[in-house]
């Protein structure tokens, strides 16, 4: 059967990284046989009529699409694009958002005719099977979930559907306790090329589930407190793979890396024991690191350890259940520091508890570990379905502005509590936005007046060359206007990149230099290529690794 997957549309300023989940969804639907695709909406622009014409073309049985809170509108919107053009089509939805939102999103979307809650591979594999020996024939002329469906997905666990009346859930399944028995990730189905061209780091996984609490987190309710482990060498297999596709990072995006010191010493042992170079980072807490870890870490690649530290007060500190003190923080920066790691701290503004003496404590813990050393960064609080923090908001004194799923990006604050208001969150967000601002600012000037070392130059560099790739991307400069004919082949690599920035002038507004040396660097790194055959140039981003 063939299955569209769907990763929506998010900005590129968030940093994306290749979807993960619907990787291993789809490697899932490829190991039980099925055709699968994957449209990407984060590196490639969407249109109703690309949907019509790749419908039209594939005849895809199953189209699903994943999101998170703050993608769910972009989700839905392609969800109902397709039932426009081709209701006979089983839609459905997963991911960490409809997990914990299935009725609201069944109840007002009739467009969407499942969910799969929580871990995906199993569900969506029974799904497409359900789908594969009742779907109606091409002459039914409206498609029904209830009628048709409803029978065989009532024995499928971890699946909410549209029932005869009214939404039906099957309940949670249970959590997979061996993740090694799952298919490879299908990262081959992923336009891979473009986020290496865009410098975006690529996220893999070595356990899933989390032992805390956190009252915001929805991480831990997705993947459970137990905490499950992939084996150490088959991590490193892949980490080995992944090294070869030469991405300018690997995220090792499990909840928290170092929940068990074994696990993660056995990981760093085996990249150690294969001379595996590359560069990666891992999310961490405070008080589940040692020195011996993060040495070990350092030495086997790590270059940055993310730190959840939320807040500078020790109050609110426990209201949200974090279980971690201001002084295991300090101390867990100065272990890495002495590791030679580079630890990055994250803060949200809008905790139950918020004051205005709160704020400054945060803001004044933040610059304390500054000066040590860390690089933090402030989000505000999106209350997300799921979460202990939006069920019992009451309760928390917090009340919640928005209800509008696209403003729960965690930039801007949408709750407040009894005596901080919003604008004194963005306040701190902008100021420290402004600081960033600054820092380039003064780089740009540098640069300009030849003062910079490549190195010192790279993050300006690099964030230029990744706007600009991403424009050149969502504007389909190169699909539009890269196949032309030219009577002389071009000397070198530069001189068919002048080519190309001949044809495309005017089509993109930045400085042509910078242009020129954004398509350079594309093609060295083999992101983006040319033919030139017959007279006739063809320019093309290299999609799939
Ligand atoms: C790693 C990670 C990231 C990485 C990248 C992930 C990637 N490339 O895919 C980075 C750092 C880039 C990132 C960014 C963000 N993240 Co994040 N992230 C995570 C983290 C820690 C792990 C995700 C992961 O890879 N899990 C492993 C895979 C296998 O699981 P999965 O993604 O959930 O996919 C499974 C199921 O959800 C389901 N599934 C997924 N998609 C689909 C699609 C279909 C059709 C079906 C049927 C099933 C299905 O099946 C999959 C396989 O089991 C989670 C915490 C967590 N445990 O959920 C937070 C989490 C998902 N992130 C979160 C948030 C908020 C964000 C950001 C919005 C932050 C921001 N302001 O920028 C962005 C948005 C990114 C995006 N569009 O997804 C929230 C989402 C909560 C919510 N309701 O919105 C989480 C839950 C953390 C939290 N705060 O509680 N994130
Ligand atoms: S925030 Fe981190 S430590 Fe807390 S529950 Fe979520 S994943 Fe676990």
């Amino acid at each position: 059967m063939k299955i569209l997957l769907i990763n929506p549309y998010y900005p590129i300023s968030e940093a994306p990284s290749p979807p993960h989940g619907l990787s291993f969804a789809a490697g899932a639907l490829e190991a039980a046989g099925h055709e699968v695709r994957i449209l990407d909406m984060v590196v490639f622009p969407y249109s109703y009529s690309m949907m019509e014409n790749l419908l039209m073309e594939f005849q895809p049985q199953i189209v699903g699409a994943g999101s998170v809170t703050m993608t769910f509108d972009s989700a839905v919107k392609v969800i109902q694009d397709v039932k426009q053009i081709s209701p006979n089509t089983v839609t459905i939805m997963g991911g960490p958002h409809v997990t914990f939102d299935y009725q609201g999103t069944l109840e007002k979307f009739w467009e969407v005719d499942a969910v799969v809650m929580g871990e995906g591979e199993k569900t969506i594999v029974e799904l497409a099977a359900a789908v594969e020996s009742c779907r109606p024939g091409p002459s039914t002329p409206f498609f029904n979930v209830a009628a048709v469906l409803g029978e065989a997905f009532s024995s499928i666990k971890g699946l909410a559907f549209q029932g005869e009346n009214g939404v039906v859930s099957t309940g949670a399944r249970d959590l997979l306790q061996d993740l090694d028995s799952l298919p490879e990730p299908a990262r081959h189905l992923v336009p891979l090329g473009r986020y290496r061209a865009l410098g975006m780091s690529i996220s893999m996984t070595t356990s899933r589930g989390c032992p805390f609490k956190c009252i915001f987190c929805v991480g831990r309710r997705m993947v459970g407190a137990k905490v499950r482990y992939r084996d150490p060498v088959k991590v490193v297999d892949e980490l080995e793979y992944l090294a070869s596709l030469n991405f300018r990072q690997v995220n090792l995006a499990d909840d928290l890396f170092t929940a068990n010191e074994k696990h993660c010493l056995a990981v760093c042992n085996e990249i150690m024991a294969r001379g595996l170079k590359l560069k990666w980072t891992s999310f961490a807490r405070v008080d589940t690191v040692t020195p011996r870890v993060l040495k070990e870490m350092k030495k086997a690649g790590c270059c940055n350890v993310s730190f959840g530290i939320e807040t500078g007060s020790p109050e609110i500190m426990k209201t949200i259940r974090k279980g971690i003190t201001l002084d295991q923080v300090v101390r867990a920066v100065e272990m890495c520091v002495e590791a030679g790691l580079e630890p990055h701290a994250s803060f949200i503004l809008g905790l139950p508890g918020e004051t205005p003496e709160t704020l400054k404590q945060t803001v004044a813990f933040s610059e304390k570990l500054k000066a040590m050393g860390v690089q933090h960064g402030f989000h505000s609080l999106a209350p997300f379905p799921g979460t202990q923090v939006r069920d019992d908001h009451e309760d928390f004194g917090l009340k919640i502005l928005s209800h509008d799923w696209a403003d729960y990006h965690a930039n801007q604050a949408i709750v407040e509590t009894e005596t901080v208001k919003a604008d004194m969150m963005d306040e701190i967000v902008s100021q420290w936005q402004s600081v960033f601002d600054d820092y380039l600012k003064n780089l740009g000037k540098k640069i300009d007046a030849g003062d910079a070392t490549e190195a010192e130059a790279f993050p300006l560099v690099s964030l230029v060359r990744t706007i600009i790739a991403y424009d050149l991307m969502m504007d389909q400069t190169i699909e539009n206007l890269g196949a032309f004919p030219d009577p002389n082949p071009p000397a070198n690599q530069e001189a068919a990149v002048e080519v190309l920035m001949e044809k495309i002038a005017g089509s993109i507004e930045h400085p042509p230099e910078k242009i020129k040396d954004t398509l350079l660097a594309m093609l060295t790194d083999n992101n983006l290529k040319y033919k030139y055959k017959d007279s006739q140039y063809t320019w093309a981003w290299v999609d799939f690794l």
